[in-house]
């Protein structure tokens, strides 16, 4: 894993196999790998510890449970190693809470705006909202879509110095560079790179023109 690095990797495939290699091949020129539900699904919980031995990782769990459900998951996640958690908020502050007190040193991101296109029949509407729930709750960051520049500005504008971490990069039509411009500190990037025909060259170009921006 690399400290300096801008780059998430979004580890979303099906081969276990494959998913381990490159997330091995993939970690030193990425600052943390994010799992989903379809790798935990199909490698099991247990792939959250074995990824963490060598990179920082973050559990897109999306969590949107009462405040109890929230708390058994995270106690569970945070056994496993995770370094980070993905959350939404739009449950309201108690349950986000739950998911804070439970995560202890792990960083804990919410979700605030999201980058698929249906994301603007509600939730994209309510940002401000989630973000005001989200830092009474205590989170870390936040999640923002990278590839919506006009929504990562204003939720930059609000969020003041606090992380965002944001997908929508290349296979949903965002730009690495753009995003960090548009107030991103992370960008998640997942088909784009595992589904080029070199990955870790996709994801060494990425961090390299990110690092230049600093
Ligand atoms: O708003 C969001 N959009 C999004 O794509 C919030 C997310 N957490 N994600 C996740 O980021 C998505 O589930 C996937 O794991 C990753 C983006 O992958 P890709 O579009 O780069 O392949």
């Amino acid at each position: 894993m690399s400290d300096g690095s801008r780059l998430i990797l979004a580890l979303d495939l099906v081969d276990v196999g494959r998913a381990l290699r490159m997330a091995q091949d993939i970690s030193p020129h990425c600052f943390a790998i994010k799992v989903n539900w379809p790798i935990i699904l199909h490698a099991g919980p247990q792939i959250i510890r074995e990824i963490s031995r060598f990179s920082r990782v973050i559990c897109d769990l999306k969590l949107a449970d009462i405040p109890n459900t929230n708390r058994l998951i995270v106690e569970r996640v945070r056994e496993l190693g995770a370094w980070g958690v993905i959350a939404h908020s739009f449950v309201g502050q108690d349950s986000l809470r739950a998911v804070v007190e439970a995560a202890g040193d792990m960083k804990v991101f919410s979700v605030v705006a999201m980058s698929h296109p249906g994301a603007s029949d509600l939730l994209n509407r309510f940002h401000d909202m989630l973000i005001d729930i989200s830092m009474k709750a205590g989170v870390y960051g936040f999640v923002a879509p990278g590839n919506n520049e006009a929504v990562l500005r204003q939720i930059r504008a609000r969020a003041g110095g606090m992380k965002i971490i944001s997908p929508g990069i290349g296979a949903q039509g965002g730009d690495e560079v753009s995003a960090v411009a548009a107030g991103a500190d992370y960008v998640i990037v997942g088909r784009k790179i595992y589904q080029a025909s070199d990955p870790v060259k996709v994801a060494m170009e990425i961090d390299q023109r990110l690092s230049m921006m600093l």
